[in-house]
């Protein structure tokens, strides 16, 4: 990122941002969100030790297909995937995570040529470090250039080392956690630091009936309940709150108009919470409800559409034999 990486072996190199842009700490989020109703957490904040723990149980349960799916997905189809392009190919991955399911289609595209050099990108430096690290392990022919950053950042300060042709992957139906306005941003400053030819593999969950979909985000096991209620957790560890999690109660609804599953947490009493290190007091009617996340669908036209619109075109898109999920394979233009 304009200087030196900080950690340097032969396969692996990771790119701190030296000025990362200052983002509001937990304490201003949380203020924020209860300055005004209805009142909003920021899902940037499930992510703590627990809460990953907890999304990696949500991502094994039966009700929540989207793993599973785009897993399989990639299976079936990453030799085609690695096949779309006759050059030799260097992977960027946005928001990359454990890299799981990136491994797929490593071993695909490492099936057409020796070495592949693998850039993953996470606000996360811990998490890179060790996802890199297993992933060498595991691979032999796979370098590694990290970059600890935001990626809007990254992007728009076009601090990409890539030197062949780019696969860009941005899986996981991460896509749906974004506003529309934020995504179409992140895929504009995308194309324009890709060249022209470069591809992106986008997973994400398709449009269906909101019986399944409220299912897939309000498991009768509870974990997802968890997952949301780990926020007032949180809020009570970091911050030193004293939210009654036993007063909450968790929903998820499918909006038709705006396209999204939305998950809340209601409050089943009224209820005054103290959050000292945010300098605030909360008040809660009985049956106020708490925005936690937003998770949109999309059809394949709608996602197609939106990407034509910020400079990419649809190469093909891969989708389940039971329609619900995509992997869309798109080539700036
Ligand atoms: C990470 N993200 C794409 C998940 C989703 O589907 O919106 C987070 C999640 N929330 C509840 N279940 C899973």
């Amino acid at each position: 990122m304009g200087m030196t990486p900080a950690a340097v072996s032969e396969r692996f190199a990771l790119y701190r941002d030296p000025h990362p842009t200052r983002v509001a700490s937990f304490a201003e989020d949380v203020r924020a969100g209860f300055r005004e109703r209805p009142y909003t957490l920021s899902p940037r904040y499930f992510y703590d030790d627990l809460g990953s723990a907890l999304f990696e149980a949500i991502c094994r349960l039966p009700e929540y297909y989207l793993t599973r799916i785009e897993s399989d997905l990639l299976a079936t189809y990453g030799s085609q995937i690695a096949a779309a392009f006759d050059e030799t190919l260097e992977i960027v991955e946005l928001g990359s995570g454990s890299a799981l399911k990136t491994r797929i289609l490593i071993d695909a595209i490492l099936a057409r040529q020796a070495q592949l050099t693998y850039h993953p990108i996470d606000i996360s430096p811990d998490a890179l470090i060790e996802s890199s690290h297993a992933l060498l392990g595991a691979h032999a022919a796979v370098r590694i250039v990290a970059y600890a950053s935001d990626y809007f950042t990254l992007l728009r300060e076009r601090r990409l080392h890539t030197q062949d042709r780019v696969l860009a992957l941005f899986l996981g139906s991460n896509v749906g956690n974004f506003e529309p306005a934020q995504a179409r941003e992140l895929f504009t400053l995308l194309a324009s630091a890709l060249e022209p030819g470069d591809g992106l593999l986008v997973g994400y969950d398709l449009k269906k009936e909101p019986s399944v979909l409220e299912l897939a985000y309000d498991d009768p096991t509870g974990v997802t309940a968890a997952f949301n209620k780990n926020l007032l957790g949180r809020i009570n560890r970091e911050l030193g709150g004293n939210f009654d999690l036993d007063a909450f109660s968790f929903f998820a609804r499918y909006h038709d108009d705006i396209g999204a599953v939305r998950s809340y947490l209601r409050a089943d009493r009224p209820q005054t919470v103290t959050i000292p290190a945010a300098g605030i007091t909360v008040e809660l009617a009985a049956g106020e409800t708490i925005h936690t996340e937003s998770s949109y669908k999309f059809s394949q036209e709608e996602m197609t559409e939106r990407l034509a619109g910020c400079g990419f075109g649809e190469r093909r898109t891969f989708v389940d034999a039971g329609g619900r999920y995509a992997l869309g394979l798109f080539v700036a233009t």
